[in-house]
């Protein structure tokens, strides 16, 4: 059984994208029964809200947050915080099953020392989109980033070190895990406008979960 894949070391299930950048399809499923209420239970602490760009621009993207910082952005920037601005208490703590689910990609990954302090909770609903970016309001961009797709699929777009750099398509689905660490960790990426579905379990959404180390 595992001898045919270990004679070609090929799993179907493990794509790398980019170096340090390794797509585990499916990876979250195992954990989907304890993820989905401890999201709920997080969302009833620090609902979803549509945060403003430095710009000025709503963003499409609903966003919450879990773990010791939240990201945050205003009028006056991108950063990472404490406290949740729209309640004045501290975000929710990261629940054991978000931890065990980051812990566990993250070593699949090669990086077992990955300690999240920060879930950034993205919620799309049909039409909703994130521009092509880089994610580098974390201090130390040694840290890899786990990210979670949970819900309807989306077509996520991972381009290079420059923002004109060709980009590939790829299509994240319901308990796909990618982790992304060394020469990839500050590539553009974005996710195109979502396409109306019914998710099974979560109905007309998909929600990205992404643990960062950030302070
Ligand atoms: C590639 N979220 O919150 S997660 C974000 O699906 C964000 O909601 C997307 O980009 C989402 O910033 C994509 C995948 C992701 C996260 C971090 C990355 C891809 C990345 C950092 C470097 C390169
Ligand atoms: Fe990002």
């Amino acid at each position: 059984m595992t001898d045919l894949f270990a004679k070609f070391a090929i799993d179907p299930w493990r794509e790398t994208m980019a170096e340090g950048a390794i797509l585990l399809r499916g990876f979250a499923l195992p954990f989907e029964d304890r993820v989905l209420p401890a999201l709920r239970e997080v969302i009833a602490q620090a609902p979803f809200r549509h945060m403003v760009t430095p710009g000025g621009y709503t963003m499409s993207v609903a966003m919450s947050n879990c773990g010791a910082a939240g990201w945050v952005t205003d009028r006056s920037g991108y950063r990472y915080g404490r406290l949740d601005p729209e309640t004045g208490r501290p975000w929710p703590a990261l629940p054991s099953a978000f931890l065990a689910l980051a812990l566990a990609a993250a070593t699949e990954a090669g990086y077992p020392d990955f300690r999240p302090d920060a879930c950034l909770i993205n919620r799309y609903e049909p039409g909703a989109k994130l521009s092509l970016h880089q994610d580098k309001d974390e201090r130390d961009h040694s840290h890899p980033i786990v990210s979670v797709s949970l819900g309807l699929p989306a077509t996520f777009q991972f381009g290079g070190l420059n923002r004109n750099d060709p980009v590939r398509k790829y299509a994240l689905r319901h308990g796909d895990v990618v982790v992304w660490g060394g020469p990839s960790r500050l590539f553009y990426h974005g996710v195109t406008e979502l396409k109306d579905g019914d998710h099974e379990s979560l109905g007309r959404v998909r929600i990205n979960l992404t643990f960062r180390g950030a302070l």
